[in-house]
């Protein structure tokens, strides 16, 4: 038995001894330590022996199992280390290589058109406000002044998630959440993404962004509503532009207006980009229903509101003169890095 083990000692150094990596290591562990190993096998072994001769053997096969422990850790230890070593030479950075090129792509023409908006209004005190593209029917429609019969809700026909809810069809449901409760004074910005069942075609999309604007205060006029739009347009479209107010209707606003501009193009004469009218249709707005106002909790004998609308999509084709609405969906970055 002592001979026995001292030949599996040896033979277990020896195996130890030509293990390449940790795997061939772990496979030694295995034939020698291992449930079938052969240590175990010599242990079976112990039985044939005499009650005298057993502690003896049993203490010599524990201290021969500690060594090929010892010697296995010991190997493990060398092989990591070795192929840490490996891995650090064939690993080795060059730091002076030239760095792969980044294409760092370009800013949407909408989001362009957007921070312009945005920097305008903000400029003019406005906060810039967002809300729930997954919105109530009550906020998208009923608190709009545009009850369930009405037929501007037929026009706004819309994506239902169930009877009460639906993706919003404009982004004015933001503004009735910030007046609700009777919240005044209000001087804010809506953006944000819109839904309509609309073909897609050069000038419509299922999918679109808003702007929507809403000042409410005491003594809030439809000059003030003027003033600020013609600034506004100014801004936006050039200096030399010059405005014009046609009514309008809308169920949540009265008076209603559209607002056009002359043509930036042609200043106004008429050409191939304002289809020879010299004039183009930018926005709509209004002075908020005494109704809206009501419906949100505001008094409206003492407090009146402006509130107007722009389609993002419409003032980027048209600040960028690009003729077709569905080139800014396809993300192209040819088309993209022209603006
Ligand atoms: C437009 C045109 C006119 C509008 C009205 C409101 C609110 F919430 F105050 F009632 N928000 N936005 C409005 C008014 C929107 O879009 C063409």
């Amino acid at each position: 038995m002592k001979e026995k083990l001292q030949k599996l000692s040896e033979e277990a150094f020896e195996a130890i001894k030509k293990a390449t990596d940790t795997q061939m290591l772990n496979d030694v562990r295995v034939s020698f330590l291992g449930k079938k190993g052969s240590l175990t096998g010599l242990l079976k072994g112990m039985k044939d022996l005499t009650a005298e001769e057993r502690p003896k053997i049993g203490q010599l096969v524990n201290e021969t199992r500690e060594k090929i422990e010892d010697e296995m850790a010991e190997k493990k230890l060398k092989l990591e280390r070795s192929a840490r070593q490996k891995q650090l030479i064939s690993e080795v950075i060059d730091v002076t290589l030239p760095s792969p090129k980044i294409r760092a792509g370009h800013p949407h023409p909408n989001t362009v058109a957007l921070e312009e908006v945005e920097r305008i209004f903000v400029g003019m005190g406005y906060e810039v406000v967002e809300g729930p593209e997954v919105e109530f029917d009550y906020y998208n429609f009923e608190a709009l002044n545009i009850p369930a019969d009405h037929p501007a809700k037929d026009e706004q026909d819309t994506f239902y998630i169930n009877k009460d809810i639906l993706l919003r069809t404009q982004t004015s449901s933001v503004q009735i959440h910030m007046m609700e409760g009777g919240k005044v004074p209000v001087r804010m910005i809506a953006p944000g993404r819109v839904f309509r069942s609309d073909e897609v075609d050069a000038t419509h999309s299922p999918c679109f962004h808003q702007i929507e604007g809403l000042v409410v205060d005491e003594h809030v006029t439809m000059a003030d509503l003027k003033g600020t739009l013609e600034s506004f347009a100014k801004e936006m479209f050039g200096e030399d532009i010059k405005t014009k107010f046609r009514p309008h209707h809308f169920p949540f606003t009265e008076p209603s207006a559209e607002m056009d501009v002359s043509c930036f193009k042609c200043g106004g004469k008429g050409c191939r980009f304002c289809k020879q009218e010299g004039w183009i249709e930018i926005l709509g707005c209004g002075m908020v229903h005494p109704h809206v106002l009501e419906i949100c909790g505001i008094d409206p004998e003492k407090y009146t509101g402006f509130a107007f609308g722009v389609g993002l999509e419409r003032i980027a084709l048209l600040k960028y003169e690009i003729d077709d609405m569905r080139l800014l969906y396809e993300n192209d970055e040819r088309f993209l890095s022209q603006f």
